[in-house]
């Protein structure tokens, strides 16, 4: 197994858009081993393969409190969305950014499993609001893109200083 790393906005690889992945095979199943060592050192509750520079659309998640309950969604689809909801986020690729975003309170998605099966999935809550997340990011979008221009900015700026301080 081994620890990825992660990129950091502003970097114009996490706008790129994945690619669906044709077919699950032994090198899709080790790259997800790999995010979700890397998502549970971060640690963080989920991660996109948008953010490890691998423009496929995998993503794996847990929420749990005792991390035992690792979720993966190959090619996800969100099918509906209910409702909304306000809550704080924060993105492994935007370090030390916490602010509030509107979503979708139920979702349903459908993705494939490790195993290539089709399933679908209903979620609410905390992990409803981590796969819109994680799901934008395979679109190429992080959550900062949800709040102002002049908030936008600031947050380039701040994270681009402390960039330029850890070289
Ligand atoms: O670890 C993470 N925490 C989090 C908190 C609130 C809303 C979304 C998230 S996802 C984030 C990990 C991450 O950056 N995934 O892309
Ligand atoms: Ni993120």
């Amino acid at each position: 197994m081994a620890i990825l790393k992660i990129l950091q906005y502003p970097d114009v690889r996490l706008h790129k858009v994945a690619k669906k992945v044709e077919t699950v095979t032994e090198q899709t199943r080790k790259l997800i081993r790999d995010m979700a060592e890397t998502m549970y050192a971060a640690p963080g509750v989920g991660l996109a393969a948008t953010q490890v520079d691998v423009h496929e659309q995998i993503i794996v998640a847990d929420v749990s409190d005792a991390h035992d309950q690792l979720l993966v969604l190959i090619n996800p689809e969100i099918l509906t969305r209910d409702g909304e909801e306000e809550s704080e986020e924060g993105c492994l690729s935007v370090p030390g950014i916490y602010e509030t975003v509107k979503r979708a309170e139920k979702i349903s998605v459908r993705a494939l499993n490790e195993q290539g099966e089709t399933f679908t999935l209903e979620a609410e809550g905390f992990l409803a609001v981590c796969i819109q997340h994680e799901v934008d990011h395979l679109h190429g979008k992080v959550f900062v893109e949800y709040l102002s221009q002049l908030k936008q900015t600031r947050i380039r700026n701040k994270l681009k200083k402390q960039q330029r301080e850890r070289m």
